[in-house]
């Protein structure tokens, strides 16, 4: 990777990811690109274009006028705001990801895109679901994700497009939070603890699904891009996870840290329906024998840094 486009830049991974690329391959390397614009680090610490990626010429324009010849493309809607507007996502998710594919089609780039456990369905295996096996979702986000993913399979096939994805679980971050997601719940779970010493999910007690650390999914995302094509049997997508959690476990382990800390329940039966499609944990025995994927953090290491780093975040916008 020498010169990287990222759509959705300023979103819960891109936020991180372009900073991280920016570190290792140069700001300028590293063209950032959103809908809209922020206050945020990635605007100003690099190229940044407004960007809407349902407008193939000006994705086009942009990648050619930078020149580069990697595509990281993470502009969708989650999976709970996908199921309350279908068709919005519909075009988004889709009409976006064709757009990017055509993109590094014609300029020969490498191509990036995340698909998720969201592809998977209740009819398929709970358990360390299999990297392999059977994909019937029954979420707009879900299908769009087995879409996108046999999608970027064809790129590869058909015309040699460099295509990589990773299916990942509930990303969780003390950065940018993520928005109308199933698995929110295990952000703002620590948001709550730090501020109210109180949450209440909207997911049940004993509803697992796979989470990782934010740091785990940017490190996968860069190991895969540089891995070895010959390597690869898997492009899209790999199963990859860190952790099977359900809300106790979250919440216990944060009582180890705040002793107070008190949960209530109060579900959303639309994002508990979602969740209860997902597996419970993901097998990702693929992604670790073809490219020496491994997850550092687990649920007490990531919850030691997430209240350490969240609490001095949140009191440096004083929002504590
Ligand atoms: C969501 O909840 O929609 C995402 C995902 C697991 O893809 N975090």
């Amino acid at each position: 990777m020498k010169k990287i486009l990222v759509t959705g830049s300023l979103g819960q991974i891109g936020s991180e990811l372009v900073m991280k690329m920016r570190d290792s391959y140069g700001a300028d390397n590293v063209i950032a690109t959103d809908i809209r614009k922020s206050e945020s680090d990635v605007v100003h610490s690099g190229p940044f274009e407004i960007l809407d990626v349902t407008d193939e010429k000006a994705m086009f324009e942009i990648a050619k006028r930078h020149q580069v010849d990697t595509v990281v493309h993470l502009a969708a809607l989650l999976s709970a705001t996908a199921e309350a507007r279908p068709l919005l996502a519909w075009n988004l998710n889709m009409g976006g990801l064709i757009n990017a594919l055509e993109v590094a089609r014609e300029l020969r780039c490498q191509f990036f895109t995340p698909s998720s456990i969201g592809a998977f369905g209740p009819a398929t295996p709970k358990d360390r679901t299999p990297q392999e096996t059977i994909q019937r979702p029954t979420t707009m986000y879900g299908v769009n994700k087995v879409s996108g993913e046999l999608l970027c399979d064809y790129y590869y096939h058909k015309f040699g497009v460099d295509t990589r994805g990773l299916r990942f679980p509930g990303l969780i971050s003390c950065i940018t939070p993520p928005g109308g997601g199933t698995t929110d719940y295990a952000v703002e779970i620590y948001y709550e603890a730090i501020k109210q010493g109180e949450y209440t999910s909207y997911i049940a007690k004993g509803t697992y699904m796979d989470m990782m650390y934010m740091p785990d999914a940017l490190n996968a995302i860069i190991a895969l891009m540089e891995a070895d094509a010959s390597k690869l049997k898997h492009r899209n997508a790999f199963n990859v996870t860190a952790m099977s959690l359900e809300p106790e476990q979250l919440a216990s382990e944060i009582r180890k840290h705040i002793p107070n800390f008190k949960m209530h329940y109060n579900v959303d039966p639309a994002r508990q329906a979602i969740a209860e499609s997902w597996p419970n944990s993901i097998d990702a025995t693929a992604a670790i024998e073809e490219w020496g994927f491994k997850a550092e953090y687990n649920l007490e290491k990531m919850t030691q840094e997430m209240l350490v780093k969240l609490g001095q975040n949140l009191s440096l916008t004083g929002a504590k």
